[in-house]
């Protein structure tokens, strides 16, 4: 018998999603940032065994749309929950509600198995720990618990066997070599996001997108030719720094990590553009990947 099913993670921005994602499938597949919003996208980290292939989707945070992107990143999540054969839905420690009730109606009236990880408990005591889990409890009686620590790789492989025993039984979805629905060049974007995320603040990790417009492979190297978008000619200066040096920074530490991923040397160039609004054009957004 061969079983294979979406097991789809959900919950509030930053509780630590994509940490978990990375941590199921053993690959950096996803970007993890301080920030909130950090995931744009629906990612696929799909684990491929002889008798069995989970594909997991990793999601955008869940809140209320405030402009076209959001929507966009809303869409992402609303479709995760309603093509997964198994819910993850994360929680962090101290957590008392989903930004969004609209999708915990959504979650607690699924007719699906449920885990609801809360996870962090690295950063609480045990006391406290178990007060949380009566919470959750109470509020999606029927879900399957486990208190976790995504960081420190606290309690993983019991949800991954758990995850294994409720898998429907099915063929595979994906060539059983594939470990994600992303492209190379959505990798190089995201990598530079996260350096990016990183080291700005207040409304710049907000305003970019990255777009790859160049990625060659040739015999001993990658060349690599992205643009950073932002909204604004002020935005522009700040991400580029006095003499350069702040995205010099980003350039670097991004190069270094995908040297790492793509297991070979890299060059890297990156421009600046402002492109006005794109946060709210419809046509631009599809462009970038962001239609549902
Ligand atoms: N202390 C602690 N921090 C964690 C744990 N798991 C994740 N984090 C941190 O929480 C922050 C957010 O992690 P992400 O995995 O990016 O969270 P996310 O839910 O994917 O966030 P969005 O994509 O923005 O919705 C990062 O700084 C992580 O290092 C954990 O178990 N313990
Ligand atoms: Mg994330």
């Amino acid at each position: 018998m061969h079983k294979a099913g979406f097991v789809n993670i959900i919950g509030n921005p930053n509780v630590g999603k994509s940490t978990l994602m990375n941590a199921l499938v053993g690959e950096r597949i996803s970007i993890i940032t301080n920030k909130a919003q950090t995931t744009r996208h629906r990612i696929l980290g799909i684990v491929n065994d002889e008798n069995y292939q989970i594909v997991f989707s990793d999601t955008p945070g869940i809140i209320k749309p405030a402009y076209e992107l959001q929507e966009s990143m809303m869409g992402f999540v609303k479709t995760a929950l309603d093509d997964a054969d198994i819910l993850v839905y994360m929680v962090e420690i101290g957590e008392k509600a989903l930004k969004n009730e609209h999708f915990f109606t959504k979650i607690n009236e699924a007719q699906i198995p449920i885990l609801l990880v809360l996870n962090k408990i690295d950063k609480s005591d045990q006391e406290f720990v178990l007060g949380q889990v009566t919470y959750w409890q109470e509020k999606v009686p029927k879900a399957e618990i486990y208190a976790i620590s995504a960081l420190k790789n606290f309690n993983i492989q019991p949800i991954f066997d758990r995850i294994v025993e409720l898998l429907p039984e099915s063929p595979a979805f994906y060539p059983k070599d594939q470990l994600t629905d992303k492209s190379e060049r959505f990798f190089v974007n995201e990598t530079i996001r996260e350096k990016i995320l990183m080291h700005y603040k207040k409304e710049i990790p907000y305003s970019v997108e990255v777009d790859t417009e160049e990625f060659v492979v040739e015999s001993r190297i990658i060349r690599i030719r992205s643009i950073i978008m932002v909204e604004r000619e002020t935005q522009k200066g700040i991400l580029i720094g006095h003499k350069g040096v702040a995205l010099k920074r980003v350039g670097s530490e991004a190069r270094k990590d995908l040297e790492k991923f793509f297991q070979k040397k890299i060059f890297l160039e990156m421009y600046v553009k402002v492109n006005k609004n794109w946060r709210n054009d419809s046509k631009q957004l599809k462009r970038f990947g962001y239609d549902t």
